[in-house]
């Protein structure tokens, strides 16, 4: 660890208050992780990455940016990793899911903001997120009106671009959209000095491609009846393909998927086959919020499919790889982002469709939908999710919950008790 703390320095973050965070890091990550029995061997390399998570990666950031590469960092799944690839440059996710600088996010934004908005804003402010002291820009969105206004604030802290998402799908929309993915085009050629070329686009549309069909294989794979993998660990797959090397990362996930289907054929499971199978539906979970999982797989049941930002909203859709020209590509590109179904959108009733056919595919026993408090757009569709959920049978659970551990056991019991129930 101390080996880093140069480079740590130089990024200025708070080393104390760093070496606090990587401390209960360190900590969680064994409590939730190294307790799992019977764990696949490929699981170690996200092992590694997690316990180099501020170390060795950041490390590369460092050598890259010494090449001449930029660093551009992201909140959202809407930002297309494929332009900044194009472009030479390496997109890492920022959002974060753990209490720190609280206090200090308080002064700046309103106390009923959401925790992933506290949690980024209060990294930056305590200076213990090197990968936020690592980037050269910082993109935002007008997703909820929380990120929208909290991006005023961080924009006064850090090099921000501020993309444009539409709330509706509409023709108009589109146009829009359009216009915003080529505005952030302009951008990051700006920021980097490189242009983005027909050769380079297809080359970062092929690689996040190859990041998205890995972790589709993957998640087809984890449905098998018994699960092979825990979803604990899927979560955390989810979390690393943010900020890891996409090439590196794809090739790991493919040989963990290799192991999976050896597990399979031997008809193994990581838990009975018996055992209740859930979705967990809603929000995004940040590294390191790993609660809900922890508890549910506690309580007697095992998360088969993550309906969220950090799991299938980010790798269901691909993008046509048969554009030729920068234009075609572009266009590919808003093809594919329109069809997020984030609950910013209204009425996004592709989202109910999409949980309909996940529940069905994965043969779920029921579904949690997770909304972190303070959470307008999720909160308000869960009621939908839930109606469109009983009308095809399956049970669900609305909880609403942050980052503290306050209510680990007032949720067990009510997790448990779900699990009982269906
Ligand atoms: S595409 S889900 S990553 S916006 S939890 S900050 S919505 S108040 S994160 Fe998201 Fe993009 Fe949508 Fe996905 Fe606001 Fe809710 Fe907080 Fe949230």
């Amino acid at each position: 660890e101390s080996a880093y703390k140069e480079m740590w320095e130089n990024l200025n973050l708070d080393i104390a208050a760093h070496d606090g965070l990587l401390e209960v890091l360190g900590k969680f990550y064994g409590d939730i992780y190294m307790t799992q029995e019977g764990r696949l061997k490929g699981m170690e390399y996200l092992d590694f990455v997690l316990s180099e998570v501020h170390g060795l990666r950041i490390k590369e950031l460092m050598d890259a940016k010494a090449e001449g590469k930029k660093i551009i960092g992201t909140f959202c799944v809407f930002v297309p990793e494929e332009l900044s690839l194009a472009v030479d440059a390496v997109q890492v996710g920022l959002c974060a899911g753990a209490d720190a600088g609280t206090e200090a996010a308080e002064t700046i934004v309103p106390r009923n903001t959401c925790a992933l908005i506290k949690s980024f804003i209060g990294f930056k402010m305590a200076k213990i997120c090197p990968y936020t002291e690592s980037c050269d820009l910082i993109i935002g969105e007008t997703t909820c009106d929380g990120k929208k206004k909290a991006y005023e604030a961080f924009g006064e802290m850090a090099p921000m671009h501020i993309m444009e998402v539409p709330q509706r799908k509409e023709a108009s929309d589109r146009i829009l959209w359009k216009s915003e993915v080529l505005r952030l085009k302009d951008k990051l050629e700006e920021v980097t000095g490189k242009a983005v070329t027909a050769e380079s686009l297809k080359k970062g549309i092929k690689i996040v491609n190859d990041k998205r069909r890995a972790l589709q294989r993957l998640n087809k794979l984890r449905a098998a009846k018994p699960t092979p993998i825990s979803g604990r660990d899927v979560l955390l797959i989810n979390q690393v393909s943010f900020y890891d090397d996409p090439i590196r990362f794809t090739q790991s996930i493919n040989t963990l998927c290799d192991q999976i289907e050896e597990r399979i054929a031997k008809n193994e499971g990581i838990v009975p086959e018996n055992t209740p199978r859930l979705m967990l539906s809603g929000c995004p979970m940040a590294v390191p919020n790993w609660k809900l999982p922890y508890i549910i797989e506690g309580s007697g049941a095992v998360v088969v499919a993550e309906e969220s930002c950090i799991g299938t909203r980010n790798s269901r859709d691909l993008v046509d790889e048969s554009g030729e020209t920068v234009e075609e590509m572009i266009d590919a590109l808003c093809d594919r982002y329109m069809k997020i179904d984030c609950a910013c959108f209204t009425p996004n009733n592709e989202r109910m469709d999409n949980i309909k056919a996940l529940a069905k595919e994965t043969g779920v026993d029921g579904v949690i939908h997770y909304s972190l408090m303070f959470c307008q757009p999720y909160t308000h569709e869960a009621f939908k999710v839930e109606k469109t959920l009983a009308e095809n049978d399956v049970p669900m659970l609305a909880i609403e919950t942050d980052y503290s551990m306050e209510d680990v056991e007032q949720l067990k019991t009510r997790i448990e008790a779900f699990v009982e129930m269906i």
